[in-house]
């Protein structure tokens, strides 16, 4: 047994964290310039309680701060709360607290935990979204914006809750229903304001296959379909003159012969057999005007979600409005014109043909309102006798069928050639058609109903319409008292807040009482970090020698919407003249989740803590702790409130320490996968934790009186050093990868051996063995830091180093040290392998002659004979020639 004192954490922890504290060690003084790195992890909603998963995501960020800081880079590594939101608004109807008090205690709650992980984090730096000297930045941001058109108002289809009077964005629509309410949700049309978005659609599209080779190829991927580039026709179509389009003609506003679709598919053009309309068609309103039938079909649509999956899988719907079209390339064919619900008036143009055989939708269609379905493309290798569409379009590559001229091309030539006909053909003084690229990305609706977020900083004046508020009364601030009592926006409802003074004409104006999205506010966060302090927005030079982000790490949840508005943010802000740069975020990492096994006795979910494991493999189950009773194992899953299968930070922390956890989450499985939480896991890890401290605690002594490392003789001195150096270039290494998983195992196998070669009773065994195991520990502790930085602090004294480990250098691997010292070269006799021999790598001729006559199939083969020639091929091969 040994006489070393049990490492604790509780004791150690928040000792070190308070002496890192006092020296300011994380504050980043450096303005950017020069060797920097900023590493940022995602800041977190003020929920009120830290989660496993901000354990993960906290600490592999912290890791890389840790050691880029040890490889002398000034390192910018902060930390934030992005506070706004609908949960604050919540707590207030629900608990009748503020939720600016609501939030500020969740802030403090959190911070608190998160100092108690060890993170070196820049706190100095540290602001929340609701704070009014940020938002007020935000708001000169979305001015500035205003002013170069990047923000404008526009009248928009949005999704109305009746009974919470609310906008609710499609996520929060279920079933046709609103999420809090359950009421039906109408489609409403509001004014809103919007960010134009789209302007960068093609740039923010290309910078994903040349600017980002830091990024997941899946996140890239995700951006691209969302972006959603199509190349296609604008394709107008002749109505013909019959009765029920003279009626509707009169009922339009802008009265028009055609109607235009947008279609990606003009190959398939022999094909179509209807049209559609969005039921927000100006046709189709004209249409409906003077058909009751038509018209309460329309209002039907109205209802229901507008989100791509509920439109994606509701049954398809359509109502023939009478008007007929003229088949572009056949005057003698016309074509019905339906109004449909699975076309969108956002897209294209609102109106589409339909090609059943070839796409899904209109098939589904077409054997709903029995249109005909011929197909137009064949299959490559199949005989047309073979192929037929029964209900599953075929949207695969082949050779044209059934379409005249076309008859025999490819897809891509029979879009090409009906391209050029109908560009050329004169349509009522126009071409037939036009080419056209189209995005599925909309401009960004920031507008929302609440109280809780960036006021938009608007007036709206009865004399001079909108009106941006003067700069000089920036912020405008949310008003504190607000009541909850009734549903709706409270600052619709506050008594005074709306009442201001124009600032153009000095007349009463309005107040906007839209507040932003909250993706407003996390879509320049990181480039505020850079000055936190600073009265403009950014100071443009020194968020340009901070900015890209170099790594950027957080869940693959934000893989899209967060990261896309970001990515549009940098670019209004370059255009705004706050920074010149066009991208975020270099590199970009997404995490795995922290699962774990769910629990549960009679049907009902039971939490970790209550439950005891017994047993392994096939006997491995689970009871109760209270009274022994079964309990069924069930699933492994993302830690949810709801399976209760969540295991408290705080609790770990408490029982283990903070180092435990960290190295908990960084060990078993590469971050970007899943870690399963497991108590057997957990206490493996603390395990470790002391095993690391019983080593160096035991060995520090008698390494005291240490000399430095030096060439020897000394074998395992020499063997320990090889292996030290090698561990210090593999968990560089690992790191530089973030493959901390590796590097973790790296250091297990790294403290094995070094625990096999201390236990020896006559260890050091010499000089060049003590200054060897020495120069080990000193690695080890300092390759140990980043990951359980308090351990290795304590293990950093207990080894006599002056100063804090978090300041030390990290160690540098000597190359000559990572190659081999010894080789195996393959003898031969007379040109035939007859043996191997081993020397070492430094040897030269004279040495490898000497080992080679000495081995025993060559002193056989010679039999006191001496070879003709030995030939050497350095670190090849030998040949003894008899
Ligand atoms: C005829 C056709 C035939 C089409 C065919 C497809 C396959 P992407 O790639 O997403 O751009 N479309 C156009 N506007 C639409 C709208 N507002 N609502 C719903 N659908 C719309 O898709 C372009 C295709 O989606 C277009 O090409 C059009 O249908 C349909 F075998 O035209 B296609
Ligand atoms: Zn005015």
């Amino acid at each position: 047994m040994s006489n070393v004192e049990r490492y604790n954490p509780r004791e150690s922890e928040p000792r070190w964290q308070k002496a890192w504290d006092e020296k300011k060690l994380f504050e980043t003084a450096s303005d950017g310039s020069g060797e920097t790195y900023y590493v940022l992890e995602m800041f977190p909603y003020p929920s009120g309680r830290i989660h496993m998963g901000h354990v993960r995501n906290y600490t592999l960020g912290d890791v890389v701060a840790r050691y880029k800081r040890a490889k002398g880079f000034a390192v910018l590594h902060p930390m934030g709360w992005d506070a706004f939101g609908m949960p604050a608004e919540n707590a207030a109807m629900q608990n009748k607290v503020h939720p600016r008090e609501w939030t500020y205690a969740n802030i403090a709650s959190m911070k608190k935990q998160l100092k108690s992980m060890g993170l070196s984090l820049d706190w100095s730096r540290e602001f929340a979204t609701c704070d009014p000297e940020y938002y007020a930045q935000q708001q000169h941001l979305f001015l500035d914006m205003l002013d170069k058109g990047l923000a404008y108002r526009r009248s928009a289809k949005v999704n109305w809750d009746p009974v919470d009077m609310t906008v609710l964005a499609n996520e929060q629509v279920i079933d046709g229903r609103g999420w809090r309410s359950g009421a039906l949700v109408e489609q409403r049309d509001l004014t809103q304001w919007f960010f134009r978005i789209t302007t960068y659609a093609e740039d923010l599209l290309q910078a994903l296959d040349d600017r980002l080779p830091g990024w997941p190829e899946k996140v890239r991927l995700m951006q691209r379909n969302w972006i959603g580039r199509s190349e296609g026709l604008s394709l107008r179509w002749a109505l013909e003159k019959n009765e029920t389009f003279a009626k509707a003609k009169i009922a339009m506003a802008e009265p028009s012969d055609t109607l235009t679709v947008f279609t990606t598919r003009p190959d398939t053009l022999f094909g179509a057999s209807f049209l559609a309309l969005a039921a927000d068609h100006p046709l189709a309103k004209a249409a409906a005007g003077n058909n009751p039938e038509l018209a309460n079909f329309i209002a039907e649509l109205r209802h229901g979600g507008t989100s791509a999956a509920e439109i994606e899988t509701a049954e398809k719907r359509g109502f023939d409005t009478g008007i007929r079209a003229v088949h572009p390339l056949d005057p003698s064919w016309t074509l019905p014109v339906y109004v449909a619900n699975f076309v969108l008036m956002e897209y294209g143009t609102g109106a589409i043909f339909g090609c059943p055989a070839h796409d899904q939708r209109d098939l589904d269609f077409a054997r709903a309102y029995d249109l005909p379905v011929l197909p137009v493309v064949l299959p490559l290798d199949t005989s047309p006798s073979d192929f037929t569409v029964d209900d599953v379009a075929y949207d695969g590559d082949g050779s044209m069928i059934n379409s005249r001229f076309l008859d025999g091309l490819s897809p891509q030539a029979a879009f090409a050639e009906v391209a050029k006909r109908l560009e050329n053909t004169d349509l009522g003084g126009s071409p037939q058609a036009e080419r056209k690229v189209n995005f599925r990305l909309r401009d960004w609706g920031l507008s929302r109903q609440r109280y809780w977020g960036c006021p938009i900083p608007v007036l709206h004046c009865e004399t001079c319409g909108i009106v941006p508020e003067a700069r000089e009364n920036l912020p405008v601030r949310l008003p504190d008292d607000i009541d909850f009592d009734k549903p709706g926006n409270p600052l619709d409802r506050h008594p005074t807040w709306r009442h201001a003074t124009c600032p153009r004409c000095g007349g009463a104006a309005r107040r906007e009482t839209d507040t932003m999205d909250t993706f407003v506010d996390s879509s320049w966060y990181f480039a505020r970090f850079t000055s936190p302090h600073a009265p403009t927005p950014t100071v443009p030079a020194v968020a340009d020698a901070w900015l890209p982000v170099d790594q950027y790490i957080g869940g693959i949840e934000h893989a899209i919407l967060h990261l896309l508005y970001s990515r549009f943010f940098v670019r209004a802000m370059r255009d705004t003249g706050h920074l010149s740069l066009d991208e975020p975020f270099k590199g970009l990492f997404t995490q795995g989740m922290v699962v774990h096994e769910t629990y549960r006795q009679d049907g009902k979910w039971i939490e970790p803590s209550e439950v005891k494991i017994l047993g392994e493999g096939a006997g491995r189950h689970a009871v109760r702790l209270s009274d022994n009773s079964a309990v069924e194992i069930g699933p492994i899953e993302k830690m949810s409130k709801s399976k209760k299968n969540v295991v408290d930070p705080d609790d770990i922390i408490a029982s283990y320490g903070a180092d435990t956890a960290r190295w908990f989450v960084l060990s078993d499985s590469p971050p970007e996968r899943d870690v399963i939480w497991t108590e057997a896991g957990a206490e493996g890890a603390h395990r470790f934790v002391q095993r690391v401290w019983r080593l160096v605690a035991e060995a520090a002594p008698k390494l005291k009186d240490a000399g430095a490392t030096a060439a020897s003789d000394d074998a395992a001195a020499n063997a320990i050093r090889r292996l030290a150096h090698k561990t210090v270039a593999g968990v560089s290494d690992d790191i530089e990868r973030l493959a901390f998983n590796k590097a973790v195992a790296r250091l297990y196998e790294f403290v094995n051996a070094l625990s096999s070669a201390f236990s020896d009773a006559a260890f050091p065994a010499s000089p060049a063995m003590a200054a060897a195991s020495r120069e080990a520990l000193s690695f080890l502790v300092r390759l140990l830091a980043p990951m359980m930085p308090h351990l290795a602090e304590s293990a950093w004294g207990q080894l006599g180093e002056t100063g804090l480990v978090a300041e030390a250098r990290w160690p540098e691997a000597d190359p000559q040290l990572l190659v081999d010292d010894e080789i195996t070269l393959p003898v031969q006799i007379n040109g035939k392998k007859r043996g191997d021999l081993t020397v070492s790598a430094k040897a030269g001729k004279p040495e490898i002659e000497a080992a080679v006559m000495a081995l025993d199939v060559v002193v056989a083969a010679l039999d006191g004979q001496t070879p003709k020639r030995i030939v050497v091929v350095p670190g090849r091969i030998v040949n003894v020639v008899l």
